[in-house]
């Protein structure tokens, strides 16, 4: 440990999490002049970015959308090298950041947060971490992140494995040499796409153990040319208020010239095949999860969905030239952009690598891990090393992993026993003066996160305002309020073929998890919307105190 611990000191804020949600916080808070206290798990800022160094992880929005817009002069000086950015160049970005803004002295690392109890007399917050750390604050601001509860799977004979075994969301900070290794590897999602690329090239062999086949669309990454970021940057402001509004994409989208994007077509219902597929093959071409709005309707559309996803797996098979393989490959069980759409450097063409083998675990269920490998339903599949990338228990996990209680000491984990349930995304009912940084029911996960973890910021730190103006203690947030938002988030959710994904925006991926779609689906700009107009009526669902 580092720095003494904290015994029985107060601040006007707790933070939990130095990612970039908890840097942005705390740097808006000493800017109002409010003392505030940092408490971090890891022994760095950074979040996600400082956990997840798996080989071959980079952002799937572009890095010159994925940065803080807060300060013009950050954005100008700061020089992202490629479209996308890998995780170590995001992680100096968020080290930068903190060092720029001198945040690193109200931060307390490897502390982890194990309680979170509020005083209803004192109208309090007291915090203890596991180092021994006690503090109290009048408000507490969990920025403890989405994806930041690794899921281990429950397959039987995990703890025998003999060789090296990895968590693609844990990974060693002096990296993994797989030189003359055989690997294998659990999991396809956007963790395992992004690494089995990397992993093929430098292991003996790579075996892949597929559940389930996910749609993946090119990065089409590339250096970013100097001249080109310096014409962009003579935008920046434009672009940035375009991407606050929902109007312009940083997931693929971007252009010099700032320009309100728009679905090439509103619905694919009056394009022939030969229409539509030129369509998508223009976006295909640009590269990233832009793709994916290329047709206006293909979250409420299932034909049209079924369409492009057919477009997808053409794809798959064009490049993919094992046909048992390619199908395989081939996603059928989700509408396509009801999971994650994941954005990938050469994972299709992977497949034809002769060190690479898929395992289609739909036709050869994992029995058990053994000691060298993994046994399938009458044969076994030996490697050295075998990789994890299966998933985080995502949106609620870090919350409900803190023992967390209200008023009149009811436990978080109580409230949301059949699934989360908060007022905007901001705060739940019961729970005066903490706040969540894109906490469920807020657009979060299917957003770009620093545009939401800005704007959840902001409209905290101006409620603060407000409050300290009325001469207001303590906010909350009805029953009722909270009860209205989620109604609103389910028939947003439900309006669309979400909730057939089956996928972690569910809960889907963790046992007895309560299926509820986690995240708000209108987009950014309406939510945006919503939470001006809730402050514009005097904070309509909150009450002050
Ligand atoms: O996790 P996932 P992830 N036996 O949950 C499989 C963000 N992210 O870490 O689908 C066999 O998507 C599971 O199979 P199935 C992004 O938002 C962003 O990859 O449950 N397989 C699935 O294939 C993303 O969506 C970036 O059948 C098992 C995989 O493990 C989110 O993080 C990069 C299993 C888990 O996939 C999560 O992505 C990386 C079992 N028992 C991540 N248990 C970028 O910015 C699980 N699986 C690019």
């Amino acid at each position: 440990m580092t720095t003494k611990i904290d015994n029985g000191v107060t601040f006007d804020v707790i933070i939990v999490g130095a990612g970039f949600g908890g840097l942005y916080m705390l740097h808006r808070l000493r800017g109002m002049g409010l003392t505030a206290r940092v408490y971090e798990m890891g022994d760095n800022v950074g979040g996600t970015w400082y956990w997840n160094r798996y080989p071959g992880a980079r952002c799937d929005a572009e890095s010159l959308a994925y940065s803080f817009s807060f300060d013009p002069d950050l954005e100008q000086e700061w020089q992202w090298s490629e479209r996308y950015a890998t995780q170590p160049e995001i992680l100096r970005y968020a080290e930068h950041v903190a060092k720029r803004y001198d945040l690193l002295r109200d931060i307390r690392f490897e502390r982890k947060v194990s309680e979170a109890h509020y005083d209803e007399n004192a109208a309090r917050w007291q915090v203890r971490t596991e180092a021994g750390d006690s503090a109290g604050a009048r408000f507490l601001v969990m920025a403890t992140g989405c994806l930041s509860v690794p899921m281990v799977p429950d397959i039987p004979g995990l703890d025998d494995f003999a060789g090296a075994c990895y968590q693609a969301s844990m990974w060693p900070h002096e990296g993994v040499d797989f030189s003359g290794q055989h690997v294998g590897v659990i999991g396809t999602g956007s963790s395992a796409i992004q690494a089995i690329p990397v992993m093929a090239e430098q292991a003996a062999h790579l075996t892949v153990f597929q559940r389930t086949p996910n749609f993946s669309v090119p990065a089409h990454n590339a250096p970013l040319d100097p001249n080109w970021v310096a014409a962009f940057k003579q935008h920046y402001r434009e672009h940035r208020r375009l991407e606050k509004l929902g109007l312009e994409s940083g997931f693929g989208g971007l252009e010099i010239e700032p320009q309100e994007q728009a679905p090439l077509a509103e619905s694919a219902e009056a394009l022939s095949d030969a229409q539509l597929h030129a369509l998508l093959e223009e976006r295909w071409q640009k590269g990233g999860a832009f793709f994916l709005s290329a047709v206006g309707d293909f979250l409420i559309n299932e034909r049209t969905n079924e369409r492009i996803a057919e477009f997808v797996r053409g794809k798959i098979r064009s490049i993919v030239a094992d046909p048992e393989t390619a199908e395989a490959l081939c996603p059928t069980s989700h509408p396509i952009g009801t999971k994650r759409i994941c954005v990938d450097t050469d994972y299709y063409a992977t497949y034809n690598r002769d060190n690479v083998t898929l395992v289609n675990l739909r036709k050869e269920p994992i029995e058990r891990i053994t000691p060298t490998g993994i046994a399938l339903q009458g044969r076994q599949v030996d490697f050295d090393t075998l990789v994890l990338a299966t998933g985080f228990d995502a949106m609620t996990g870090a919350l409900l992993n803190i023992d967390i209680r209200g008023s009149n000491g009811q436990a978080l984990s109580e409230k949301w026993a059949a699934g989360p349930r908060t007022y905007l995304g901001l705060m739940m009912a019961g729970f005066p003066n903490l706040f969540t940084i894109t906490g469920p029911g807020s657009p979060s996960v299917l957003s770009n996160m620093l545009v939401s973890i800005e704007q959840h910021v902001d409209f905290i730190c101006d409620l603060l305002v407000h409050m300290q103006s009325a001469g207001r203690e303590v906010v909350q947030t009805s029953l009722q309020a909270e009860d209205g938002w989620v109604a609103h988030v389910n028939e947003v959710a439900d309006a669309t073929l979400f909730p057939r994904g089956g996928s972690w925006y569910l809960g889907a991926n963790v046992p007895g998890k309560p299926r509820v779609f986690m995240p708000y689906a209108a987009g950014v700009g309406a939510y945006r919307q919503i939470c001006d107009g809730v402050a514009a009526d005097g904070y309509r669902g909150f009450e002050l105190n």
